[in-house]
């Protein structure tokens, strides 16, 4: 997007939002560069126009390197699994840079066996979805051919930013658009990494402060819904994949094996509790109670996923003695085996599906 155009919204020159972080090559972690976040006055900010007729925005959130830009990247693979419980979809790019993204990222990660960078810099996304529930559990039966078709179509409009911006107290012109896009957005995909709260102890600092202006800017609108946001949300706790989280979850009985041979967690809310306990003294139980007080039950959706998948064996079933499907070699990662995305469609179709049915009971 030109943001020169004088019709088009107004950001803060680049040289304020031009604050980056690295990622530590010796652990992964993402740092700021040089200093502590910075506190400034608020910044002037003209928000994103309203979302157009037919198009739907959604905010993905999560603290630093918490799998968001994986996550996206792979959405296009993951709907090509034929398996996939939520039906056929096609992901069709709407611009050059949304389409370079797709492509790219899918060569990453499916060739050259790498992610994706850290994130540097705002980049706003836009895909248009197009699906066929029929014959899953999530379609209609259309025994009368008034009922609504099984079709669905939308366009989405993601914005994908470094996951430090959502930082609390964090205030400049990167975080202020950041928010408002969350704000104004009808659902959000947060990202809960768990793989960092076990050794940081630290995603409320990337939940609370963010979550506290989305709610005054929705109040400001008028938007709130009694104690509530408006927002659907899909929580997805990442890198299900990971060795140590997943042998938690099968340490606490949360397990079971799907149709293909690949485990599922069919309470994913549950395992979420459970595994706040089980990281103890860390913040995901404060995560889990904000997100329970600030969205309507109605609304709130949790998975496990992972953007990558387990590794898995010929036929696709995984072995439950070798599933991990990273490798760290010479201090850098490799995905070993073919990409499986796991509950990469299903949170965005959930919240598609929630937008139009309403979501109150
Ligand atoms: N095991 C596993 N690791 C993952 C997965 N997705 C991401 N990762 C790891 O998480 C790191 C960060 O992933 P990104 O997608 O760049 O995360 P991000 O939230 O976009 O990060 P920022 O842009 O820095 O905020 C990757 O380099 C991987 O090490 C996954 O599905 N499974
Ligand atoms: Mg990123």
């Amino acid at each position: 997007m030109d943001e020169n155009k004088p019709d088009e919204p107004r950001f803060p020159p680049p040289e304020m939002m031009s604050k980056t972080y690295e990622r530590n090559a010796a652990d992964g972690e993402a740092d700021y560069v040089g200093s502590e976040p910075v506190y400034v006055a608020p910044v002037e900010f003209t928000p994103e126009p309203q979302v157009g007729e037919g198009e739907t925005r959604i905010g993905v959130w999560g603290s630093p390197a918490s799998g968001k830009t994986t996550f996206l990247g792979a959405l296009r693979l993951a709907a090509l699994d034929p398996s996939g419980p939520f039906g056929r979809w096609q992901v069709v790019p709407s611009d050059d840079v949304s389409e370079r993204f797709l492509v790219e990222t899918a060569q990453k990660l499916a060739i050259d066996k790498v992610f994706p960078p850290a994130t540097q810099a705002v980049r706003p996304y836009a895909w248009r979805f197009r699906g066929d529930l029929s014959g899953t559990a999530l379609g209609r039966r259309r025994l009368l051919r008034k009922r609504p078709s099984n079709r669905m179509e939308f366009e989405l409009n993601v914005l994908d930013v470094p996951g430090g911006v959502y930082e609390d107290l964090r205030s400049d012109g990167l975080t202020a658009r950041s928010v408002d896009h969350l704000a104004r957005a009808q659902g959000l995909v947060y990202l809960f990494d768990p793989v960092r709260e076990a050794r940081n102890n630290d995603s409320f600092a990337f939940l609370n402060g963010t979550l506290t202006r989305i709610t005054r800017l929705c109040m400001q609108e008028n938007r709130l819904d009694g104690p509530y946001l408006p927002h659907h949300l899909a929580v997805c706790l990442t890198k299900f994949d990971d060795p140590d989280i997943f042998h938690r979850a099968r340490r606490g009985g949360w397990t079971d094996l799907g149709p293909n041979g690949v485990p599922v967690v069919s309470d994913p809310a549950g395992f979420f509790d459970w595994l706040a306990d089980d990281l103890h003294g860390s913040t995901m139980r404060l995560v889990g109670q904000t997100l329970r007080a600030n969205f309507h039950p109605s609304r709130l959706h949790f998975f496990t996923s992972s953007a990558i998948g387990f590794g898995t064996l010929p036929g696709g079933s995984v072995d439950l003695r070798r599933f991990g499907n990273v490798n760290v070699v010479d201090g850098n990662e490799r995905i070993v085996g073919p990409l499986s995305p796991y509950n990469v469609m299903e949170p965005l179709v959930t919240l598609l599906l929630g937008m139009r049915n309403g979501g109150r009971p």
